[in-house]
């Protein structure tokens, strides 16, 4: 069993290894993991999601965003997944060159994720992390997750604020994915603005955001995360996105979505794929198998 006080002990000296542990501890569910879960207390320590396509500069993005929290005595935690990716390595590699400037910082811990393997699905480890995160004395928490597909949408859902990064040559994607984008997106990121028609993409995305008309339109900023261009104007508008859910916001819906992602994890904690396995091996040849009546003996 971790205590909580060890861990923000070793968060205060910059020493993560108590943490690296208890996360490790809690990744696969050890023995008091749920009970140490359960004693955790609340608290509106921001959590960032920051998503987008494969090598849109996220990472990037963080590495300079890092830069000025940190200068401020912040301190701040990085988990970063790629959930389109069985073999996680490259990430975790591209990743330490990224983020290079502060993998040995002590204010500021990264950890990159597997992205299977986790009990009870993914969705339900971030949020144990991120909760964890949030308790140990970390000031800001960002989410690095690669793509703007279905799974990202879920695990984007987790945050109180999503950073969608773009780049300007995106016009089409954008166009096909434009209700989704729209509805994850707090913030919007056209980065690799120093590419030709950036300006041209910022002005098309304005349009598409006014065209939805939703009570809380996202911001657009441009950034150029190689050159630190834009970085303050980014944080703004993190800062500002996160002062406006304690008004009103919809934390609720944030909760919720939380919950369902909770409940759905412990019943498919429960559920005895190698029981079902045995039995479909002796009914799926069968000329009267019905999926659905199969799937509701275990329901
Ligand atoms: N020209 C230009 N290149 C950039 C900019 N930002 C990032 N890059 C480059 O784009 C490449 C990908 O950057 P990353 O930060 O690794 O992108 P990512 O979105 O984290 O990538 P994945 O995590 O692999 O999805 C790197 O070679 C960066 O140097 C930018 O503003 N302009
Ligand atoms: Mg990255």
């Amino acid at each position: 069993m971790h205590s909580i006080s060890d861990i923000k002990q070793g968060v205060i000296k910059g020493d993560f290894l108590t943490l690296a542990k208890a996360i490790s501890w809690i990744e696969n569910n050890g023995e008091g993991a749920t009970t140490f879960l359960q004693e955790l207390l609340p608290n509106s320590i921001p959590i960032i999601g920051v998503t987008g396509p494969p090598g849109a500069g996220k990472s990037t993005l963080i590495n300079a965003l890092i830069a000025n929290w940190v200068n401020d005595a912040k301190k701040v935690a990085v988990l970063s997944v790629d959930p389109s990716s069985p073999f996680h390595q490259g990430a975790i590699l591209g990743d330490r060159i990224r983020m290079k400037d502060w993998y040995l910082h002590p204010q500021v811990y990264i950890r990159s994720l597997a992205a299977r393997g986790h009990l009870g699905g993914l969705n339900s480890a971030m949020l144990s992390l991120t909760t964890l995160m949030q308790s140990v004395g970390f000031d800001y928490i960002i989410v690095e997750t690669v793509g703007v597909g279905q799974s990202e949408v879920e695990i984007a859902s987790l945050a109180d604020t999503t950073v969608v990064v773009l780049v300007p040559e995106a016009g089409d994607e954008v166009q096909m994915m434009k209700s989704g984008l729209m509805e994850i997106a707090n913030v919007f990121v056209v980065n690799k603005s120093d590419r030709p028609n950036a300006q041209t993409f910022v002005n098309h995305l304005n349009q598409m955001i006014l065209e939805n008309a939703s009570a809380s339109a996202p911001q657009v900023i441009s950034t150029i995360a190689t050159e630190k261009v834009g970085i303050p104007e980014l944080q703004l508008a993190i800062e500002q996105h996160h002062e406006s859910l304690s008004i009103g916001g919809n934390k609720k819906e944030i909760f919720l979505n939380k919950v369902m992602q909770l409940i759905l994890a412990h019943k498919m904690n429960q559920v005895e794929v190698n029981k079902i396995k045995t039995k479909l091996e002796l009914e799926y040849n069968k000329s009267n198998f019905n999926i659905f009546k199969f799937a509701q003996e275990f329901y």
